[in-house]
């Protein structure tokens, strides 16, 4: 439901602040040219993006820690539907490297006729849920938004929440599977082999690093080490916007953390609707 701290653009609910505007959502579905040489790292929200986008930076980097070190994360991967980054994007020297949390319908036009590169991380959603349900707690803007955990199950599982339903989003990026441009992995992957995933995305990039510069991604995107580096742990965010001492990024970086949250009852609550939502979904999912 739109409120005063949200409102809905094409059925889809955005936080009501300045960074979203009506305007720059059009802007970036109808005009914003993707470029072939871009890499855009998808996702629904808390499912690994700043992971992904460390990753990616230290990959184009050949495994060199510098640009992580200084510069924001924010500013290496830009949110392409943050207005506070369009001139970023403008004046950004290629190859561009673009996150988003958008669903495919809100997402630039212009991917359909480009080479543009789309990596698409999703994570098992009762993680999202809960890194979401303790994350969302330090935005000040958004302090009236529904608090309890059970409130945040139904309104996740109903799909009435900001950047829209998980399944929806899950269901309508992975239509691009087969995809030659469109790279599909999951949090649980990362977690699993770390060093095979970015091996395979070197190789869907078209990137080749040395065994050693491999090893130099992993460590610098490991979740201690990006844990303690201001440029992509979010601390750099004004105290005017998020209260860091209600809540942070870097929470827990595990699999799994939903099973000391959630009840018995609202787990087995959240999998009907799962297995109702997701029927017909052929992907197999490390959770399922
Ligand atoms: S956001 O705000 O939507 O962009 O959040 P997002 O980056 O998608 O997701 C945040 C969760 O990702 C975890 N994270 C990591 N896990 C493991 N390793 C690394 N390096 C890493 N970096 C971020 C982060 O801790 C959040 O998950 P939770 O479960 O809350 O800890």
């Amino acid at each position: 439901m739109a409120s005063r701290t949200h409102f809905i653009h094409k059925g889809i609910l955005f936080p009501a602040t300045d960074i979203y505007t009506v305007e720059h959502l059009t802007y970036i579905e109808d005009e914003f040219q993707l470029m072939d040489d871009d890499v855009v790292n998808v996702t629904y929200p808390k499912s690994g993006t700043h992971w992904m986008a460390e990753i990616l930076s230290l990959i184009h980097q050949d495994g060199d820690p510098t640009w992580v070190r200084n510069v924001l994360l924010s500013e290496r991967v830009p949110w392409i539907e943050n207005i506070e980054t369009k001139d970023i994007l403008l004046n950004y020297t290629p190859p561009r490297f673009l996150s988003t949390h958008l669903p495919l319908q809100l997402f630039p036009k212009s991917f359909h006729h480009s080479k543009a590169k789309v990596i698409y991380t999703v994570r098992n959603p009762k993680d999202v849920l809960v890194s979401f349900y303790y994350f969302i707690k330090a935005f000040k803007f958004l302090k009236d938004y529904a608090r309890t955990l059970q409130e945040d199950l139904e309104e996740f599982l109903s799909g009435n929440r900001v950047y829209g339903s998980w399944f929806d989003h899950v269901k309508g990026w992975l239509t691009m599977k087969d995809k030659p441009n469109f790279f599909f992995i999951t949090y649980e992957e990362l977690q699993q082999d770390l060093w095979g995933s970015v091996e395979r995305i070197c190789r869907f990039l078209g990137k080749e690093l040395t065994d050693q510069q491999i090893d130099s991604v992993v460590e610098n995107a490991s979740f201690e080490t990006m844990k303690d580096n201001k440029m992509s742990n979010m601390s750099q965010v004004s105290d005017k916007i998020m209260d860091h001492s209600k809540g942070k990024l870097m929470r827990k970086g595990k699999s799994g953390t939903w099973k000391s949250s959630l009840t018995v009852a609202q787990s087995e609550r959240f999998d009907r609707v799962y297995q109702e939502k997701m029927r017909g979904v052929t992907v197999a999912f490390p959770w399922d």
